[in-house]
């Protein structure tokens, strides 16, 4: 078993990429184009772009080193039977979840905005996660996924950082995996949120995760292929 070590904040992590996976939170059309659930927030979507590129990059990265690749989604059913009327009663009642847009009715599974973006696609084969909360863990079969394949660490991206990054990486955080957030491959509608929730994570000795960056863990899979 060879391990290699990551730059991050608070300090060097050592991986076992055979025990990595890469989870890739969210990147729906719903969060990222305009007339999705974070446009009907009022969020000014396109902050949410820069987290594209880097995410591609990683997930070529592991596709191409093998690793366990995961994407989710947060979404409801048709009928909205899985959303708590807590979270679905927020809001301009013509824009909250299940109200038509133009990519279809918002944060529905099967309607066009619940889709990942076509840059990140999913390959046939890879674990999708359909999640009706913020958490990737909730309600969701993927521990059990990660369980089974012996995954001790997760590499995560996606959006947004202080919502559905922050609650997975916390959930994660307490079943006992050790989670290493890239940081250019999340992003928030929040500039400030986004660092702040980054700097969240490593404080206090990286109290649920540690941060590093995209560049750091593929130039640590390069130098593994490199000394194999
Ligand atoms: N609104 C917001 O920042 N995020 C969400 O509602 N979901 C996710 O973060 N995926």
């Amino acid at each position: 078993m060879s391990r290699s070590e990551i730059p991050a904040e608070p300090f060097p992590i050592s991986v076992d990429f055979a025990r990595t996976a890469l989870v890739i939170i969210d990147m729906q059309r719903d969060f990222l184009e305009p007339g999705g659930f974070g446009a009907a927030l009022g969020n000014d979507v396109a902050l949410l772009g820069a987290a594209v590129l880097p995410c591609k990059a990683m997930l070529a990265g592991a596709r191409a080193a093998g690793m366990l690749v995961l994407h989710t989604r947060e979404g409801h059913r048709p009928d909205l039977s899985d959303a708590p009327p807590a979270k679905v009663l927020r809001g301009d009642p013509t824009r909250r979840i299940g109200a038509a847009g133009p990519m279809g009715r918002i944060l529905v599974r099967g309607e066009a905005g619940h889709d990942i973006v076509p840059a990140l696609a999913p390959l046939p084969g890879e674990p999708v996660i359909d999640k009706p909360g913020k958490g990737a863990f909730y309600q969701t079969d993927l521990d059990l996924l990660l369980r089974n394949r012996s995954i001790e660490t997760l590499l995560v991206t996606g959006v947004t950082t202080e919502v559905c990054v922050h609650t997975t990486v916390r959930e994660a955080n307490d079943r006992g995996y050790r989670c290493l957030v890239l940081s250019d491959a999340c992003a928030s509608y929040f500039p400030e949120f986004h660092r702040v929730g980054l700097a969240m994570i490593a404080a206090q000795g990286g109290i649920f995760g540690w941060v590093s960056s995209t560049d750091a863990v593929l130039a640590a899979l390069a130098a593994r292929d490199q000394a194999a």
